[in-house]
């Protein structure tokens, strides 16, 4: 697929598999033909679930791992599955490949493939990825994750019907310390004081009869983060997680690592804000069909993710090449623009080195309307999309652009 790029440059890292699920709503509209109901089943659309990658090392936006596409089932009188009453009450009997959320560990597990040169894996992903089936196959794939908790586990503890929470309960505060936190759809930028714990627990197997062939236990780590009351903003929610995880936990720096690294999944809510409303307009566009609107989704997925890239490497922090983001036309065109783009001072030169991908984001910033003035706010990802765009338009030309 669109990947190869993303496989290079994950090459010697250690990646960060970012996953989520996200739902593209197409409203009411009738000439949209073969899509799912999405939202409370009035709206027309379908589902997507891409996995980002990224480097664990400075949080370097590597590229799409992988997606996978998905849509309700509609109603089907031959196909008893069809119906969702039925379907429930038949799911505990459904084999996981089988379920919707096996796209947990499946399409994870295709973009650990795609970055088959890394040297580690860790997926990273919300309470909806708390799926022993899915923990256990990341163990026997010798892929590491960090998941957030969301059922109160049973432990294959000595006391019977002893569960994760009240285990939790038991452990004291290890370390405090205080984490600066985007602005999300839940709580506004701050700096959170959070209290730390951490320790070993052993999940138990579920009871249902169709996870009889998974271990009977497994042994993780577990980092739970409360935010104190006195630095919630007004009556937002405190942070509050828990963390299950395959690395290793016995300090305070390791706790802190295994956070930041959760914290790391605010990239792919921002890939999705890009792709919404704010940036490419998916869901406005006039395709009609499913098979045809998953192909245009792809496509803006991947500017999508191509934006952040270069939103993050702006400064040179990621210390990226500019090979990680655009092919080698892109390159030359890129090199060729930048002069073209300078000023007559110093302050308005490109000030990065001219095969980092720092060097293109200041030349996409440029071709999208930024002045190129330090004292300027830092362009952000629409400025950065209209670029893309330009750039894009640009490299039709390119070969006329770039003769001498
Ligand atoms: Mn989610």
């Amino acid at each position: 697929m669109h990947t190869e790029r993303t496989a290079l440059a994950c090459t010697g890292h250690h990646v960060l598999h970012i996953e989520d699920s996200s739902e593209l709503s197409f409203g009411m509209n009738p000439m949209c033909r073969g899509l799912g109901k999405v939202g409370c089943g009035k709206e027309q659309g379908f589902f997507m679930h891409p996995v980002i990658a990224l480097n664990a090392a400075n949080g370097g936006c590597l590229g799409l791992g992988a997606v996978h596409f998905w849509k309700r089932k509609e109603y089907d009188p031959t196909d008893p599955m069809s119906d969702p009453a039925y379907r429930h009450r038949k799911l505990q009997y459904v084999p996981f490949c089988e379920k919707d959320r096996a796209r947990w560990l499946q399409t994870a597990m295709e973009s650990v493939n795609t970055c088959h040169l890394a040297t580690q894996h860790t997926v990273v992903a919300d309470r909806e990825a708390d799926i022993y089936e899915a923990m256990c196959g990341f163990v026997a794939a010798q892929v590491g994750f960090i998941i957030r908790q969301s059922d109160d586990r049973h432990l294959n503890h000595t006391k019977s019907g002893y569960k994760l929470c009240e285990e939790l309960s038991t452990w004291s505060v290890q370390h405090r310390y205080s984490l600066s936190l985007p602005k999300t759809d839940k709580r506004s930028a701050h700096t959170a004081e959070l209290e730390v714990k951490w320790g070993k627990m052993t999940l138990a197997r579920p009871k249902s009869g169709v996870v009889k062939h998974l271990p009977a236990g497994l042994q993780i780590s577990v980092v739970e983060v409360k935010e104190t009351p006195q630095s919630v903003v007004n009556n937002e929610t405190p942070v509050h997680w828990v963390l299950l995880t395959t690395h290793t936990i016995d300090s305070a720096d390791q706790a802190r690592q295994v956070i930041q690294w959760y914290c790391s999944r605010w990239t792919i809510e921002q890939v999705f804000r890009t792709l919404k409303s704010k940036g490419l307009d998916i869901e406005n566009s006039e395709v009609e069909t499913y098979e045809r609107m998953a192909n245009l989704a792809t496509l803006a997925l991947l500017t999508a993710v191509q934006v952040m890239q270069i939103v993050q490497a702006r400064s040179g922090q990621t210390n990226q090449p500019m090979s990680d983001a655009f092919s080698q036309l892109e390159i030359n065109l890129i090199r060729h623009l930048s002069p073209t783009l300078e000023g007559n001072t110093e302050k308005q030169k490109n000030p990065h080195p001219p095969d980092s991908l720092a060097f293109a984001a200041w030349v996409i910033a440029r071709l999208g309307g930024w002045k190129g003035l330090a004292s300027q706010k830092p362009p952000g990802p629409i400025t950065m999309k209209i670029g893309l765009q330009k750039l894009q338009s640009l490299a039709n030309y390119a070969p006329a652009i770039l003769s001498p």
